[in-house]
């Protein structure tokens, strides 16, 4: 991931435009899965952190130990920060890098989903379980058997039925898994990877157990359509799948949302069934200042909202971001209209 330029900007004047301010200060957060639970507004991001680790494609200096998670009566107000829900040293499995987490409940009872390198350094993704949603969470001594690769997020659809979607290449080894085996000879994020003239790389659908900690069947491959009917290709860079899977549905249909990581975009893609497949359906979110780009998509008090962030607080540095909140639209066909993080920029 080539470091950003952040010389060029005046965040004065960027933070000015923004069309949504932190909605903490004290910390730096991101990838944000956001959850309405008993009325109130829960926010499961990732903890960034600073330290000495080199910038580099893989993203190694995403060095998260701990997860915090935020709450907000309004998705317009600042979240109170519950502290610390469960940290590295907590998870007997993990040995370092809690990515992109996300959360759901379960007849009362809380579910962490994250992914985290082993101590083999593959990424797999583990399960924890609190009574409270804010936590503490209790981590299972295993990662999900059968697990690999990052971004976590579970839907639960209408009939009660659970899925994980996950998934993200480069940094996210999902390119390193295509034979069912670590592939691992090769080094270099971009190792493995299909050539521009290939279908790309899928993100992952599994259907879970009953209760949550486990998969009910084979990962398969969410795929995404383009217009003609054909998936898209690994070239395809502004449009293909890169990492940060998103499911929710409107109006009885599925939307399925992701990040083309090296473009920086939020795009989505539709389908009738929570296993697709999707047809791409544009774009969610134009870059923001930061490399990487993750959203959550939540209803609260029939409105719409993408939880997304960027590296504004930090002044453009990569790896400490700041999660925001802003109101999504759908035009009458279903089609969301696309946010401008910063309108005048
Ligand atoms: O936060 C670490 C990684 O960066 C996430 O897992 C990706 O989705 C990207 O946001």
């Amino acid at each position: 991931m080539p470091e950003a330029t952040i010389d060029h900007i005046d965040f004065d004047k960027l933070n000015a435009e923004a069309i949504s301010q932190p909605v903490v200060q004290h910390i730096f957060t991101a990838d944000p899965s956001a959850h309405v639970f008993n009325g109130r507004i829960y926010i499961y991001p990732s903890h960034d952190v600073e330290n000495d680790i080199p910038f580099d494609d893989l993203g190694s200096h995403f060095a998260m130990e701990d997860y915090h998670v935020l709450s907000m009566d309004d998705p317009h107000g600042m979240a109170t920060d519950h502290g610390v829900a469960l940290h590295l040293k907590d998870v007997p499995w993990a040995d370092k890098q809690l990515w992109a987490p996300d959360a759901n409940e379960k007849d009362g009872v809380y579910y962490l989903f994250f992914p985290a390198k082993d101590k083999e350094g593959i990424f797999r993704i583990g399960v924890a379980r609190s009574s409270a949603p804010e936590g503490p969470f209790v981590a299972e001594p295993m990662p999900i058997k059968g697990s690999y690769s990052i971004d976590p997020a579970v839907f639960i659809d209408d009939d009660g039925s659970a899925y994980m979607y996950f998934g993200g290449i480069w940094g996210g080894q999902l390119q390193r898994w295509q034979t069912g085996v670590f592939l691992h000879e090769q080094e270099g994020p971009l190792a493995y990877l299909p050539k521009d003239n290939e279908p790309a790389l899928c993100a992952k659908i599994a259907r879970l157990s009953d209760d949550l900690l486990s998969f009910a069947e084979q990962p398969k491959d969410v795929v995404i359509l383009d217009e003609n009917g054909k998936p898209l290709l690994a070239g395809d860079h502004e449009r293909r799948f890169f990492e940060a899977s998103w499911l929710h549905k409107y109006n009885g249909r599925y939307y399925f949302s992701y990040s083309t990581g090296d473009t920086h975009l939020l795009c989505y893609a539709i389908g009738d069934s929570p296993y697709g497949p999707f047809t791409y359906a544009g774009r969610i979110l134009e870059p923001v200042v930061g490399w990487t780009s993750h959203h959550s998509i939540a209803s609260f008090n029939n409105k719409w909202y993408l939880f997304y962030h960027d590296s504004s607080l930090s002044k453009g540095v990569t790896h400490l971001r700041c999660v925001k909140v802003a109101e999504l639209h759908y035009d009458e066909h279903g089609f969301i209209k696309t946010l401008h993080p910063y309108p005048q920029s």
